[in-house]
């Protein structure tokens, strides 16, 4: 039964453990705890495998105050995809994308990096239209972007968009293995 490493990023209060909670237990908390350093959580998959065994996530739920900063490199070590929040009501952590997205690329240039606009309940249809194309742009220019996905958009208050996100965090992790498996395999010939 696989268990995939996986990290979420981005700063305070953009809804991080909240995507968590909502994936887990369908459940809301507007009054959510901030995260003290650092929480893990065990997230099963939809997908089932060959031999009828579910797989899981495990999620490295990393707060995003900056007095944590510091333990961020030990806790991504060895993840295999990661998923960077931010917070679609607050332009700030829009900024920060790309300071999330280097911490990660320092740990693997090869993973899946999924880019996600949480709090989606909070705005409009066009802002989310101008923010996503924002985001295009964002994207196009970072570094080594091949593996970045993106726009994606949440709400963990109504749950909007939370599966998808799980499930195509897994198909790009699925993807990238097979690949790794295949470039083995031609070393080998
Ligand atoms: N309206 C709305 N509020 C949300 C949503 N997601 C989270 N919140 C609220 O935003 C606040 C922060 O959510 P958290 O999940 O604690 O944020 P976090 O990213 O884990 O924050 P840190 O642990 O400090 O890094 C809480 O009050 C949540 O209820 C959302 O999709 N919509
Ligand atoms: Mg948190």
């Amino acid at each position: 039964m696989p268990t995939y490493k996986i990290a979420i990023v981005g700063d305070g209060a953009v809804g991080k453990s909240s995507l968590l909670k909502a994936k887990k237990s369908n459940t809301f908390d507007p009054e959510m705890n901030i995260t003290i350093g650092v929480d893990f959580q065990l997230i099963p998959l939809e997908s089932v495998e060959v031999d009828g065994k579910k797989s899981n996530f495990l999620a490295m739920d990393l707060g995003g105050q900056e007095r944590f900063q510091f333990m961020h490199d030990s806790y991504i070590k060895g993840i295999k995809a990661a998923i960077i929040l931010f917070d679609v009501s607050r332009i700030r952590t829009f900024f920060n994308i790309e300071k999330w997205y280097e911490l990660i690329l320092n740990e693997n240039d090869k993973i899946p990096v999924l880019i996600v606009g949480n709090k989606i309940d909070l705005i409009d249809m066009e802002a989310r239209e101008e923010i996503a194309k924002d985001l295009d742009e964002l994207i196009e220019e970072l570094p080594r972007n091949q593996n970045v996905f993106g726009p994606f958009f949440t709400s963990s208050k109504n749950f909007e968009g939370i599966i998808a996100v799980f499930a195509i965090c897994e198909e790009m992790i699925l993807e990238m293995l097979n690949k790794e498996s295949e470039e083995m395999s031609h070393k080998k010939e």
